[in-house]
């Protein structure tokens, strides 16, 4: 499914849909969204301020802890009757973040998906071997709808169950897999074990995301699974996955759905947009959306705006893969984590000092968390305790180290780094 009257559409035609589109959504926030009112309030602008693209600089950004204050659905523009899906996906204080989607979002969604799909090699009648997680995240049930629109036949197979996914590729045969990119290398192992190679296999193409990775693991992955593999990012925020898709011909940046999602490109510390190819932090906005538009979100995910020079006939601008992120987002194997969700059960435990440290590590493959904690009794008990707690109620595996009381590093005035990152590049 390339949409060449949307994907290749003359650069003038897409800005002025997106101009318009923009009017419509602030005219709907404003309307529909107290929050928004107050916010546009605070802010100076009304929504009839926004006559040109450039003008959007003026207007507010949303953060996570506006969508946390408004929790559930407080930044909802429809009547509750008119949802038709509800994602969520975890909050620095342990409440999850809600995505909306009426049935109109949901067309979308698939949609841009499908185009995703198509970009990273899927065509219609191939077999989609679907390793994203089911359920509350976004990543099952997005690439599922878009398979579908796609015309692909879908195993959703979700996450986990290593051998059993080996199994299904071996009998199965299928032409396209998505899943994280530490996952692809696990299935890629899995497989080696079994002693099947990349040409034992019937895999084209791999649609890689959900976590940031760089070129040294798609050779590793294209290597062990036989595939082209391209990048796919999004955020539950602003749909879930498919706010843009490399294409497999190029393998160079991913383009960015820009008729339904707006990008810039921030400084870090002043929020002011900068020019296209310099690095900042990506902002997005979700025009079309119905049910929860979201304006100028902060994704806090470090990349920059690539140039045109595109081979595919796409006007459509690419964004260069994830750099960093800056605020104290850990993913972990694809499941996101901040540490105040760890602080809060250690709080809850009462056993222990609110002293924490966070060293992320590799193990072979996958990604590890150790949280070195305080406690004045070193009992295997309490630590075990502490690991099933995080996993109950974080939803992660880690391994807990206790330490004397005293020996974690302590904040200097400034901001304490609770976390180190030992993992480097992949
Ligand atoms: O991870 C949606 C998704 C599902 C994307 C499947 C791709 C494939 P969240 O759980 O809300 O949504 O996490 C969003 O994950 O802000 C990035 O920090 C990170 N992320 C997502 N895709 C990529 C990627 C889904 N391709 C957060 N490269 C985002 C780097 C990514 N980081």
């Amino acid at each position: 499914m390339f949409q060449p009257d949307r994907e290749a559409m003359p650069i003038p035609a897409l800005r002025t849909l997106q101009l318009r589109q923009l009017q419509a959504m602030l005219e709907r926030q404003h309307e529909h969204v107290p929050a928004y009112r107050e916010k546009f309030r605070a802010a100076g602008v009304t929504p009839g301020d926004l006559t040109s693209l450039a003008d959007l600089s003026r207007f507010p950004f949303t953060r996570k802890a506006d969508l946390r204050d408004h929790y559930p659905l407080g930044l909802s523009c429809v009547p509750r009757t008119e949802l038709r899906r509800i994602h969520a996906s975890s909050g620095t204080s342990g409440k999850p973040t809600v995505v909306a989607y009426d049935e109109h979002d949901l067309g979308i969604f698939e949609e841009v998906v499908a185009r995703s799909l198509y970009a990273a090699g899927a065509r219609p009648g191939m077999v989609f071997h679907n390793a994203y997680g089911y359920g509350l995240f976004t990543g099952g049930l997005g690439t599922h709808g878009g398979a579908a629109r796609l015309g692909l036949c879908t195993v959703p197979v979700s996450g986990g169950g290593t051998e059993r996914q080996v199994q299904l590729i071996e009998d199965l045969q299928p032409e396209v897999i998505a899943c994280t990119p530490s996952y692809a290398l696990v299935l890629g192992e899995a497989l080696a074990r079994r002693g099947l190679g990349p040409d034992d296999i019937s895999l084209k193409s791999a649609v890689l995301g959900a976590e940031p990775w760089a070129e040294k693991t798609r050779a590793e992955v294209q290597a062990a699974l036989g595939v082209r593999a391209t990048n796919i990012y999004g955020l539950s925020e602003l749909i879930g996955p498919g706010v843009s898709n490399e294409d497999v011909t190029e393998q160079r940046g991913s383009y960015l759905w820009e008729d339904h999602f707006y990008p810039e490109i921030v400084h870090p510390e002043t929020g002011e947009v900068l020019p296209d190819g310099e690095l900042g932090v990506l902002i997005l906005t979700s025009m079309s959306r119905r049910a929860m538009p979201i304006l100028r979100y902060w994704t806090g995910d470090i990349t920059r705006l690539l140039p045109e020079d595109n081979t595919t006939g796409r006007t459509m601008r690419r964004m260069d893969a994830i750099q960093g992120r800056s605020d104290d987002l850990i993913i972990l194997r694809g499941v996101n984590v901040y540490p105040t969700q760890l602080e809060a059960v250690l709080v809850g435990l009462g056993q222990v000092s609110p002293h924490y440290h966070v060293v992320l590590s590799r193990s072979g493959l996958l990604d590890e968390l150790t949280l070195r904690v305080e406690a004045a009794e070193a009992s295997a008990v309490l630590r075990h305790e502490i690991e099933r707690q995080i996993k109950v109620i974080v939803g992660v595996t880690v391994r807990c180290e206790l330490c004397d009381p005293g020996s974690l590093p302590r904040s200097e005035g400034g901001k304490l780094r609770r976390v180190t990152d030992l993992r480097g590049e992949r």
